[in-house]
């Protein structure tokens, strides 16, 4: 039966998602994110599949439109008619002059890979459907594409992981993961840095003005050269877990895809295997969790962040155990809090309303939880953490984060993968194994 909260939290998230829905994809949210973003429209596919599958898959190949050439997905397809309301613009990329570039301008950089994952979840809530307007067959060769972009230009550590050049790029642009590459990255970039987000969200919830800096400096630098990862020249080159995690978790998506429509599973297969065996050297064992390593000076990052517990994500994955006790412990779930933080607890530098500083955020919550299923662990824990996160989602209009802690919530509201993972949660709840 359908309780009232239930029924309120699905037609709320609805709202949300048909509010941000820009006719052939869906804003993160419309004042502070007013384009397309690439791993937003992978969570975000998970919610919509529940709506409207045609519309679920129309989000990702919407996103698919933006591909580059050499296999990239970037990690913004712009609206040129929105440039002043996001920094950096289309104005800034100018990807069009590049030849490698598709005609939708987009960013050079990327974001982490869930996209072949997305695409499988969405075909299996109505295979048959999916099957007759030919889905599968249509984002394959794609998906396939981007993950061999990912294999031969950010192997750039040369040990089988994906680097990422910039922090945007690993989706938790301010993780305290980064402070120490940044440090070294000047902060004084040509263009001239302006703040529309601070319109729409607390600047003590966003990244400060000179880790701004430091930001464009780097896409600067990226853009400057050609956004040519064979060049090897950037400041900032970092393989990161959670980012690998999704590759990783992807390519088993891919494997069932090929599958599906009669392709070879195995290179999938054995890329999967290969990317949960090399994530291996990203485990620190006094951490207890696997942590980013930063490919400019060869050294594991020592910080305990959620980064390092997706890897649960994986079926094969060997420190199992020792992710469960840390993710279990004192640093994250130990003392109850609503949902996973982004830092370990203790960590003298968290900050529970910094964006990815301490908050919880709901995809990352959303992933524990299936990682905690994957492993077969703790599944009074995953529902607790899964009512929470609906009920949360649902009493403060969806926020982008929230303080783990005290529940209070923070960033923007509306926001789409947040409406988009509740809805995904609810429906599970709502019809176990048919999600
Ligand atoms: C945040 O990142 C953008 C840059 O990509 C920003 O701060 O302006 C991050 O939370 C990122 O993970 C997310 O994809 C993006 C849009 O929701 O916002």
């Amino acid at each position: 039966m359908t309780s009232p909260v239930s029924a309120d939290l699905a037609a709320a998230a609805v709202a949300v998602l048909n509010k941000n829905w820009a006719g052939s994809h869906t804003l993160p949210a419309t004042g502070l994110y007013p384009h397309q973003w690439s791993w937003d429209s992978g969570f975000i596919a998970l919610g919509l599949r529940h709506i409207d599958a045609d519309r679920a898959q129309q989000e990702l190949e919407s996103l698919l439109n933006g591909q580059w050439e050499d296999g990239r997905l970037p990690q913004i397809i712009y609206d040129v008619t929105r440039d002043d309301d996001y920094s950096p613009g289309a104005s800034f990329w100018k990807s069009t002059d590049h030849p490698d570039a598709p005609i939708v301008p987009t960013t050079g950089l990327i974001q982490p890979p869930n996209h072949a994952w997305a695409a499988w979840e969405v075909h299996r809530i109505n295979p048959d459907a999916s099957t007759r307007n030919g889905f599968l067959n249509r984002v394959y060769p794609n998906l396939v594409a981007w993950h061999e972009y990912l294999g031969t230009r950010r192997d750039r550590g040369g040990r089988g992981l994906a680097s990422v050049v910039h922090p945007w790029e690993s989706g938790m642009d301010n993780s305290p993961l980064w402070d120490e590459a940044l440090a070294r990255v000047p902060d004084t970039p040509k263009h001239e840095i302006r703040r529309p987000d601070l319109q729409h969200a607390d600047a003590a919830e966003r990244p400060s003005a000179k880790e701004y800096g430091r930001f464009f400096w780097l896409a600067e630098q990226y853009r400057d050269h050609g956004c040519d990862d064979l060049l090897g020249e950037d400041s900032f080159v970092l393989e990161d877990p959670a980012f690998n995690a999704l590759w990783a978790r992807s390519e088993l998506a891919l494997a069932d895809i090929a599958r599906s429509i009669g392709k070879d599973p195995m290179p999938h297969e054995a890329r999967a295997q290969l990317l949960t065996e090399a994530l291996e050297t990203l485990f620190d064992s006094e951490l207890g969790l696997y942590t980013a390593r930063d490919v400019n000076i060869g050294a594991l990052v020592r910080k305990a962040t959620i980064s390092g517990i997706i890897p649960l994500i994986l079926p094969q994955l060997r420190q199992a155990e020792s992710v469960l006790g840390t993710l279990m412990g004192p640093g994250f779930l130990g003392d109850g809090p609503y949902m996973v933080p982004s830092y370990d607890l203790r960590a003298e530098d968290f900050e529970p309303a910094q964006y990815w500083r301490g908050p919880a955020w709901f995809n990352m919550t959303w992933l524990v939880i299936f990682g905690l299923r994957v492993q077969g662990a703790h599944e009074q824990e995953a529902q607790r953490l899964a009512a929470n996160l609906q009920q949360l989602a649902l009493e403060h209009g969806f926020p982008e984060y929230i303080d783990p802690v005290t529940g209070a919530p923070h960033g923007t509201r509306n926001f789409s993968w947040t409406a988009a993972l509740s809805l995904d949660l609810l429906r599970a709840e709502q019809a176990p194994g048919t999600d």
